[in-house]
């Protein structure tokens, strides 16, 4: 397969005029005519319309049948054989909707026609210079005798078997979207504040319209913020909103016409968690946010997809952080990025957040493109003050509205509207690869405190050479009664090391470095228990406070992995005096209570130079769990009385913290009380959130064989709380059998491999179950590799995003290794292999 080079980048040599489409809608047949004016924009270039998986029925120019021979994805048509000034092209083509189970172009889900055209399905839709810098208006006409007919803008006619739409604003073809079936709609209503009156709709399937109620309170809050925050309104007079059960992705930004997967919009009590309500109004919330990020200003090419992504990502978590408390969100932001991000970029796929080359683009929607991406927009904010970002982005707005974009076009504007220069800024957009940050302290008797700062960039399979990145650690000092010395200073890192003073103290101050996580890098600064079981209970800095709290305990269950060490009493003590501490919000103590994760101890100790094994960090981790729980034995049964929310269910940020730390305090008991707590929770839970708490406290303890049948008869009609039920069954097993749950539920009725929720639920589970998906016999590995080819023979992009189960193979002892290369290899000779998934395997093939 091609590679596909950013620095081979060319303009589109033609001016699109208005595209006009027609669909005759037919599961297996469906017609798609398309017509639009090509003007060469100079000079004579021949013309390629991309196509896939398309039946050319007919194609003229300027009204003449030409003869037009599809090839390798394309039409070629020389420039000596178009006519010289502006000509009309027209194609009709027939597709396969309801053949189609990638779930890229117009496809089936439950009887209904959706699209999903980013990045490149379009061109499964007809012929096009489906590229994101060709921008311009559509008219489509939709026939079918299905009752809901929708597409991008305003609707414009309709009638018996059709219905017409015109979308004003130019637009790339990755945000086209067509949606026809039988749907209800969840009305709402939106006033801007220059007035102009927007018509919301939720579209679900019947029978789903009590649970819209959330998206639609979610997006009127987006639509406020962005109003407020960042002074950007809406601009069509209707924006809808579907929810599909077949979705490769979260959502998608299609103007005017969102497309979600029914996971990312359908909410109640009774059917979701408060993760579940949380991400909905995140998600709502960064869609909705791609209106002025990504569809007014868009890319130029997928190279800078991080150009809307990093961008919309921050946005969203600046609106979470508003709206549920900026200290927590920056927490789960941080897990979330080492979580996912850092462990992509210490691997065999690292990349950096502008790649300089792709086979598949879809192989780039990735943790490092989005979250690492949302960070270096953090950064420049902090690097450039509140009001120089706000400045920046109105001169970004202004000046290019309209257009499609790339990351110095960003940057510029920064550098203009703020004078500083970011040209080692920029170094961040191209070196892959997760900085590492060690600090040093020197103390002398005449007061002064000396930080030093030393940055180094790991190798990355890329081979690019690294240069010193321009990083803002932002610090403070406290003295050893843990008032503050001064307020925070961001310091400057530009040099490979540099130092920096502090003078005229009087006492040794305790250092808090990095505070709000300023940068993206593996922070080390040697200090001792003590000294941050000190910053755990003195920290001002809400983020370092859990920050040392969690360092702490990573580096308590990292000796006892190690060589046995039983935690240190400090530890216990700050856990426990943390848990009392009633002026803290019962969010932040949750997090502060929860283990760091095996899989970030598999990634501790691989960055320390050991070979992490699985089972041994699973069995140390609960012995860890048992002692805490043991240690905190006389508060627990308290708080999980104290922290029950009185009154209906509500997915506020108050109630969903005290849930938190309640189900929190169950899963400490459960280690206690082999589930006599977690049976009665079961019995008493009146929402999903304390449901599925307790089913995963049962099941750990073995006792849930009632509780999942009973589960399982109650729900069994309703997808997406089953996929809760599939999921959570191999999550939470243990190690030895977490492979054979899984290969047993795909037995199951109910799994089906078209469903890209159901196949996450199971293998996304089976891979999060660390010591479960390393089994040392490597049985995880072979039944995810098998499913994976199975998969990939109808969902390439889904099979390929789930293999990075395997990108951490580096980490591990030689005999896992062998096996995991076993099954890439495996999948690599595999006939028919897809372009995405031949890629990943490839990749992590090295
Ligand atoms: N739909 C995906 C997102 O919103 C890709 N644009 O991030
Ligand atoms: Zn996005």
């Amino acid at each position: 397969p091609q590679t596909i080079h950013l620095a081979d980048y060319r303009p589109f040599p033609f001016t699109l005029g208005e595209v006009q489409l027609t669909f005759r809608l037919a599961p297996a047949a469906t017609r798609v005519l398309s017509r639009f004016t090509l003007a060469p924009k100079g000079g004579r270039e021949d013309l390629v319309l991309f196509g896939a998986h398309l039946r050319l029925i007919r194609a003229a120019v300027n009204g003449a049948e030409i003869r037009a021979e599809p090839k390798d994805g394309q039409i070629r048509i020389a420039a000596a054989d178009l006519p010289e000034g502006p000509f009309t092209w027209e194609a009709e083509v027939e597709i396969d909707p309801a053949g189609n189970t990638a779930l890229e172009g117009l496809y089936m889900s439950n009887g209904m026609y959706c699209t999903q055209c980013e990045a490149e399905g379009f061109r499964r839709i007809t012929f096009y210079p489906d590229r994101p810098d060709v921008m311009t208006t559509f008219r489509v006409r939709i026939e079918s005798d299905l009752p809901v007919l929708l597409s991008n803008g305003n609707p414009v006619a309709e009638g018996p078997g059709f219905a017409e739409w015109h979308d004003p604003w130019p637009k790339p073809s990755y945000l086209f979207a067509l949606v026809a079936g039988d749907l209800r709609a969840h009305p709402g209503q939106f006033t801007t504040r220059s007035g102009r009156e927007v018509a919301l709709n939720i579209w679900v399937r019947p029978g789903d319209e009590d649970r819209c109620d959330w998206a639609l309170t979610s997006l009127k809050a987006s639509m406020r913020w962005d109003e407020e925050v960042y002074g950007r309104e809406y601009d069509l007079d209707i924006f809808n909103i579907v929810a599909v059960d077949d979705f490769n992705m979260g959502a998608m930004e299609n103007k005017g016409l969102n497309i979600f997967n029914s996971r990312a919009v359908l909410a109640r009590a009774d059917t979701a968690t408060d993760a579940d309500f949380m991400r909905i109004e995140a998600i709502i919330a960064h869609e909705y946010f791609h209106n002025w990020t990504g569809n007014r200003i868009t890319c130029r090419d997928w190279f800078q997809l991080c150009l809307k992504e990093g961008l919309t990502v921050f946005r969203d978590q600046q609106f979470t952080g508003d709206l549920r408390g900026a200290a927590v969100k920056r927490i789960e932001d941080a897990l979330t990025l080492r979580d996912r991000q850092f462990r992509e970029d210490t691997g065999p796929l690292a990349h950096p957040v502008r790649p300089s080359s792709f086979v598949e683009i879809n192989n780039f929607y990735t943790a490092t493109v989005y979250e690492k991406g949302a960070e270096l927009i953090g950064m420049l904010k902090r690097l450039v003050g509140d009001a120089g970002y706000k400045a920046a982005l109105d001169l970004y707005f202004t000046r290019h509205d309209g257009q499609a974009c790339t990351l110095e076009d960003w940057l510029k504007v920064f550098e203009e509207a703020t004078g500083r220069d970011l040209t080692q800024f920029a170094r961040w957009y191209s070196q892959a690869g997760t900085p590492r940050l060690e600090v040093s302290e020197a103390w002398d008797e005449a007061g002064v405190f000396t930080l030093t700062l030393r940055q180094s960039q790991p190798e990355t399979p890329d081979g690019v050479e690294k240069l010193p990145l321009h990083i803002p650690v932002v610090t403070g000092l406290l003295n050893p009664n843990g008032d503050e010395l001064a307020p925070s200073v961001t310091l400057e890192l530009t040099e490979t090391e540099q130092s920096f003073r502090f003078e005229g103290l009087s006492t040794r101050p305790i250092a808090s470095v990095l505070r709000d996580f300023s940068a993206p890098v593996i922070l080390s600064h040697r200090q001792s228990d003590a000294t941050r079981a000190f910053l755990l209970a003195h920290d001002s800095d809400p983020f370092n406070r859990w920050e040392a709290g969690r360092t702490l305990s990573r580096e308590v269950l990292a000796r006892l992995i190690s060589e046995g060490t039983p935690p240190s009493a400090d530890w216990l003590a700050a856990m426990a005096a943390l848990l009392r501490d009633e002026s803290l919000e019962p969010a932040f103590r949750a997090l502060c209570l929860r283990l760091p994760g095996e899989d970030d101890m598999a990634a501790t100790l691989a960055g320390s130079g050991l070979v992490p094994d699985p089972h041994h960090i699973h069995r140390a981790r609960r012995s860890l769990q048992t002692t805490l729980a043991r240690h905190l034995a006389p508060q627990l049964p308290g708080l999980i009385r104290a922290m029950t929310p009185q009154g209906p269910y509500s997915p506020d940020p108050t109630s969903t913290g005290q849930r938190s730390l309640k189900n929190m305090a169950l899963a400490l008991q459960t280690r206690l009380d082999g589930g006599a707590a977690a049976q009665s929770a079961w019995q008493a839970a009146d929402n999903m959130t304390d449901q599925m708490a307790a089913l995963a406290c049962l099941i750990e303890a073995g006792c849930a064989g009632t509780a999942l049948r009973a589960f399982e008869a109650r729900y069994g009609g309703d997808r997406l709380v089953m996929d809760k039920w599939f999921m959570t069954q191999v999550l939470c097993a243990p190690p030895e059998t977490a492979a054979d749950v899984a290969e047993a539920l795909t037995a199951h009725p109910k799994f089906d491999l078209k469903n890209p929720n159901r196949f996450r639920a199971v293998f996304g589970a089976l891979s999060a179950n660390h010591a479960g998906f390393h089994r040392a016999d490597g049985t995880g590995y072979r039944l995810l590799a098998d499913w994976l080819l199975r998969l990939d023979a109808l969902n390439p992009q889904t099979a390929a995003r789930m293999s990075t189960a395997f990108e951490t193979l580096p980490r591990y002892d030689a005999d896992r290794q062998a096996m995991m290369r076993e099954e890439l290899q495996r999948l690599k000779a595999a006939p028919r292999l897809s372009r995405d998934l031949g890629e990943m395997v490839s990749r992590m093939l090295g």
